[in-house]
């Protein structure tokens, strides 16, 4: 097994000050911010399919990164591409990667010969595995690319393309579990409608729960004891995707009895094209119990797709990981990079530019939302603007003391109520937060 990236050592920690675009501005793996070190809070994944086999192919060309990987028989590509990853997730410091089971090996003839295929492979990485000390974060199956899932998989109007993404699904969850993944996604990828026309939504969502239920089952039974995720995303192969946005997947969760064994995988460019913030949705998952994991990248606001930049964004990446602190930091999930270098970025050492980029940019963002909360002025503003809950009617209204007969009479005693509200102070607030960011 030769060197790939001849020429790329290990990217190294050199300090903000440092111009060599091959090192860390601001990722200090071993760093200590807010009690854990950078490594422990970050959890930075690698993403095979973007990595690993984008070659930059759009609608209108052919690719232009090379992503053979030396090799032009798939089975021996596959062995070369878990070469090739280690080495960057090394040369990087990354610790973990995430995979769909396509990414890994790809399909052969028949479904028992790409399932033995895949063992090969997996039983590779878990040798690779061994020697480095490298994780999976988490696995998926690819339940969206192949003709047979043009109209879903488990939301097909067909039963058998249902079973056979279930058999997918089962050896999806097999593979995760044999390379010590604390996660398995639902990337729900033709999963909605184009046409209520030609749809029965109602068995479509039944049917989706029944998979992931069994998909539950299944992955407990076997010894899996990591996080389910949705990860939503509003549209984007279909028109209309059923896990438009975290909201949504909650109501489905909750009406399906599946809230107690999935979270959400939260991912940038989703949220935007949900008309959300991405720290809006981790807020959702946040409040309500369900933050799991990551997708890190991002949009471009001047297009309407996923475009799964890798994040260069500070601000927006400081909002995020001030929602990570406050929900306690990744247990099972982490950030993975979903992400892509562009089209015109294509040379080998844009794969190293790509992730030292959004690695910085996160790292800057842990930096700053731990500087937000050690600040304290923007949470003590927001504990103040609610403080009329914390006595008197506010109280009587939480505890559950009061009703309607009550708080009509107090409304009526006290008169009007304009002068007990004070201003929201947006654009104070906004220069606390550009004080916080540039005086690191
Ligand atoms: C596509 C999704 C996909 C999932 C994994 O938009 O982000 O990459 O993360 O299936
Ligand atoms: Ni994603
Ligand atoms: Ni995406």
């Amino acid at each position: 097994m030769g060197e790939f990236f001849k020429g790329i050592g290990k990217i190294r920690y050199a300090g903000k000050n440092s111009t060599d675009p091959l090192t860390f501005k601001y990722y200090d793996p071993d760093e200590v911010i807010g009690g854990k070190t950078m490594r422990e809070q970050l959890r930075f994944a690698l993403s095979w399919w973007h990595t690993m086999g984008g070659d930059g192919t759009d609608m209108f060309g052919v690719g232009t990164a090379d992503k053979s990987w030396g090799e032009s028989d798939p089975a021996a590509r596959a062995k070369a591409k878990v070469d090739a990853a280690f080495e960057i997730m090394d040369k990087l410091s990354i610790e973990f990667f995430c995979f769909h089971d396509r990414d890994l090996s790809p399909e052969y003839g028949s479904l028992a010969e790409t399932n033995d295929r895949l063992d090969e492979i997996t039983d590779y990485i878990v040798k690779k595995q061994a020697e480095t000390g490298m994780k999976c974060l988490w696995g998926t199956a690819k339940c969206f690319d192949h003709p047979r899932y043009m109209h879903g998989a488990g939301t097909s109007p067909s039963a058998d393309v249902f079973a056979y993404a279930a058999a997918q699904i089962k050896k999806a969850i097999e593979a995760t579990v044999k390379l010590g993944g604390s996660g398995y996604v639902f990337w729900g990828g033709r999963e909605g409608y184009e046409t209520l026309l030609n749809t029965n939504m109602g068995l479509e969502l039944d049917n989706m729960a029944r998979l992931m239920r069994m998909a539950v089952e299944y992955g407990r039974s076997i010894g899996f004891n990591g996080d389910f995720y949705i990860e939503p995303k509003p549209k984007e192969p279909t028109k209309h995707q059923y896990d438009f946005d975290t909201a949504t997947v909650l109501g489905f969760l909750r009406k399906y009895g599946l809230d107690k064994d999935f979270k959400m995988n939260i991912e940038a460019n989703h949220a935007t094209l949900a008309q959300h913030t991405f720290q809006h949705e981790l807020r959702v998952a946040r409040d309500n119990g369900f933050f799991g994991s990551i997708d890190a990248n991002q949009g471009d606001p001047l297009l309407g797709w996923d475009t799964d930049q890798f994040p260069t964004n500070v601000y927006d990446a400081a909002l995020c990981m001030y929602e990570v602190l406050k929900a306690g930091g990744f247990t099972n999930g982490g950030l993975n990079f979903d992400s892509k270098a562009r089209r015109g970025s294509f040379t080998p050492e844009d794969i190293f530019h790509s992730y030292i980029a959004g690695m910085d940019t996160f790292a800057l963002g842990l930096r700053i939302a731990q500087k937000m909360i050690d600040d304290g002025r923007i949470d003590k503003f927001v504990a103040d603007r609610y403080a009329s809950w914390n006595t008197g009617i506010g109280k009587d209204i939480i505890d559950g003391k009061v009703g309607f007969a009550e708080l009509e009479k107090y409304a009526l005693e006290k008169g009007e109520v304009t002068s007990s509200l004070t201003s929201g102070r947006q654009e104070m607030l906004e220069s606390i937060m550009n004080n916080i960011m540039f005086s690191l």
